[in-house]
């Protein structure tokens, strides 16, 4: 990516540290923004040796005509559960030269593809949901993350910004705060902040950290 620049983050969002019953949490936060970006995020959240978590999303300038580059990947002991990625439409589609590079990816046939949740609305037909069932599918997955990073990253270098009262840009504002709202429907997300943490931080974190609308400059 172009011009990356490390974003702000008060110290105590940066690394969090939390106890449940003998187990350590451990959330550790990176975020920046880039040409085309407002904000990069990536987090891992490591919670005692029962959950392991991978959560990146690259929320775009709502000038730019760019998707939101979304994954999640959450380990149990023994397995991965959940991995999903997809670049979500922000737009009325994709744009041309995205969907071209997503449908022309070898997808492979994975053993357990999970069925998209209610609020999931936000997703690409081209999202990728998964239990990945051993190694190779592991491997498999990782694979389709590069590639779908690859294809935004590619596209992101060559387009230039709409202005700020283009219609287009304003419809993409609107549904990047619509992905945010439906985002912050998964209760899973909640549910696991909230035992650790109480359910007011874990609101908070959600809606300032996690999942923050857009600002409306
Ligand atoms: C599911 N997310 C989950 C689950 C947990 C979390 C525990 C249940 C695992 C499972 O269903 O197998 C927890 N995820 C977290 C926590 C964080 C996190 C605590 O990121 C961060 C601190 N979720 C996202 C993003 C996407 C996403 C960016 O944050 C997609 C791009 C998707 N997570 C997602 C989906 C599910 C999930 C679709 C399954 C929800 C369901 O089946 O109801």
């Amino acid at each position: 990516m172009t011009d990356v620049e490390p974003l702000e983050l008060a110290p105590d969002l940066r690394n969090i540290y939390g106890k449940l019953g003998g187990d350590d949490l451990v959330i550790v936060n990176e975020l920046h923004q880039a040409k085309g970006f407002r904000k990069l995020h990536i987090e891992t959240a490591v919670l005692g040796s029962s959950l392991d978590i991978l959560h990146a999303v690259f929320f775009p300038d709502p000038l730019f005509d760019l998707p939101i580059f979304g994954v999640d990947l959450v380990a149990v002991p023994g397995t991965i559960s959940a991995a999903i990625v997809d670049l979500s439409p922000v737009g009325n589609s994709l744009p041309v030269f995205i969907k071209n590079e997503l449908i022309k990816l070898e997808t492979p046939s994975f053993k357990s593809v999970r069925k998209i949740p209610e609020w999931g609305d936000i997703f690409s037909p081209y999202v990728q949901f998964i239990s990945p069932k051993d190694s190779l599918e592991n491997e498999y997955f990782l694979n389709l993350v590069d590639q779908f990073l690859k294809i935004l990253i590619t596209y992101s270098e060559s387009i230039r910004p709409d202005s700020i009262n283009d219609p287009k840009t304003i419809e993409r504002y609107r549904k990047q705060v619509y992905y945010c709202f439906q985002q912050k429907r998964n209760d899973k997300t909640r549910n696991v902040l909230a035992k650790i943490f109480g359910l007011d931080w874990a609101n908070k974190y959600i809606d300032k950290v996690l999942f923050d609308s857009p600002l409306r400059t």
